[in-house]
């Protein structure tokens, strides 16, 4: 559909940014937080601890303060649960509370809307122990979690994200370091689709619990969601393109948004011999649960093709979402698309056609909760970064969302990934995706010191004029 008259940007539109606790925090052990999964797990080559990260813990006002001067209108972070809960379960540490109060209020201070992620990719070491996602209790863990976080800042954050990417923690979890798979496990597969389940179970309470606590509060899912294409107009890579939609896509909405799961993962699932334990009471909690809106992840489309008889299993893009499964789908590259320098492909394209899509599907309002480059900066002698590639990189993709509000999808806001430079899932700080150039290098921690990005001056005067000026 070609328009000729763009509609304009809601006025109420979310301009902001994201970030996630354990890429930007630093604090990792101090003031009471416990130890997650992030922090114990085997630090990835080349990149090194999160002790430090990007100190947002300790500057926080400053960087507040810089996200205000770009016009944020709203900031997505997410809030540490070993902060909270050092153990996971029982003790809640005060001084955690207090920082994400103030975190909050600072926030608030420059009318800038605090979106909160409650769990990214952060599961507490003490819980790991006890068998993460793989137990059912973990639903309870996550619900006391929940109700401590609505108990606390309820009273101030109106728009909470349950899970951060549960799909590729399924999908690819391994390769974010965080995937807890328990010794002596026989059947992988079944074993990844359980503690999937009890995510969703898990999700669905805290949904629950949000609209019993704080009924004006609005809550949602934060999946990554990208269509994935038939690598041709082969019949056959067509049916391989729908499998690999569902089981990277369909089936965290399907169960979001209607509390069922989608017929042709179950299928797969039963295929293998890996069908999760899924108890009465799960379904009526999951049919019970409604989002209000989907928080959506997006950074590149997917590619497939019909799987043949010697096709491994495996993953090629790291988090993103290029995995071969045997009998459903092999990830090939997609000829017509440019790649990132570090190797992700790049779609504009494919976030409006995603975004119709989730639109028909479920008639919600979509926040993008991410999307972005990762690139490598430089900070010249005076102090400048310019990065002209992040700027294209942004501009093709707000341009599409404009294009896709004019289609009559309902768009709530953009936070792209990430307010500010931080910790890559495992690449380090080498690969950078903020509006904030932060002064520290992999082994050097520098000064720390901030600096604004070409892209931020860039950013404000989109902000500014509600995304109808786009140029450099
Ligand atoms: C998403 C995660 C983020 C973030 C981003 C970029 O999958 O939700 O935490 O890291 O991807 O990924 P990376 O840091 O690997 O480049």
């Amino acid at each position: 559909m070609l328009h000729k008259n763009l509609k304009p940007f809601p006025d109420d539109f979310f301009w902001g940014a994201s970030s996630s606790a354990y890429q930007v925090e630093g604090a990792a052990l101090i003031d009471g937080k416990g130890p997650s999964c992030q922090d114990v797990k085997e630090i990835p080559e080349g990149t090194s601890d999160l002790s430090v990260s990007v100190d947002h813990y300790h500057r926080y006002k400053e960087d507040i303060a810089l996200m205000a001067e770009m016009g944020f209108k709203s900031y997505r972070f997410s809030i540490s649960w070993t902060r909270i809960l050092p153990e996971g379960t029982g003790k809640v540490n005060a001084q955690g509370i207090e920082f994400y109060n103030n975190l909050i209020d600072e926030c608030l201070k420059y009318d800038i809307e605090p979106i909160v992620t409650m769990f990214h990719f952060d599961m507490p070491a003490a819980l790991d122990e006890r068998g993460s996602w793989s137990k059912r209790e973990s639903i309870d863990w996550f619900a006391e979690f929940a109700t401590v976080l609505f108990e606390n800042f309820g009273d101030r954050v109106k728009y909470w994200l349950t899970i951060n990417e549960q799909n590729m923690l399924t999908l690819v979890g391994p390769v974010i370091g965080t995937l807890h798979i328990p010794e002596g496990t026989t059947n992988k597969t079944k074993e990844i689709y359980q503690q999937n389940h009890h995510q969703l179970v898990a999700q669905a309470k805290a949904m629950q619990i949000c609209h019993q606590m704080l009924p004006q509060a609005k809550i949602g899912p934060a999946p990554n969601i990208a269509l994935v294409y038939a690598a041709s107009s082969k019949p056959e890579d067509v049916i391989a393109s729908q499998n690999f939609n569902v089981i990277r896509n369909w089936l965290y909405l399907d169960a979001a948004v209607y509390g069922v799961y989608n017929n042709l993962v179950w299928s797969y699932l039963e295929e293998n011999d890996a069908t999760p334990h899924v108890t009465k009471e799960d379904l009526t909690i999951m049919k019970a649960a409604k989002p209000d809106f989907l928080g959506i992840n997006y950074y590149n489309t997917a590619t497939v093709e019909a799987v043949s008889e010697s096709d491994v299993d495996g993953v090629t893009g790291d988090q993103q979402s290029r995995r071969t499964i045997p009998g459903i789908a092999k990830a090939v590259l997609n000829p017509n698309l440019v790649t990132t320098e570090f190797g992700w492909e790049i779609d504009p394209l494919g976030f409006r056609s995603t975004l119709r899509e989730i639109y028909s599907r479920y008639r919600l309002p979509i926040l993008i909760t991410e999307n972005g480059l990762g690139a490598y900066d430089t900070l010249t002698e005076d102090g400048k970064i310019h990065d002209p590639y992040r700027i294209d990189y942004l501009r093709h993709h707000i341009e599409q969302i404009h294009l896709a509000i004019t289609d009559g999808v309902e768009m709530m806001g953009y936070n792209p990934w990430s307010a500010i430079d931080l910790i890559s899932t495992h690449e380090g700080i080498k690969k950078r995706y903020g509006f904030i150039y932060v002064d520290r290098d992999d082994f050097d921690l520098k000064t720390l010191n901030r600096y604004r990005k070409d892209s931020f001056f860039w950013y404000q005067k989109v902000i500014a004029t509600k995304g109808q000026d786009l140029t450099n």
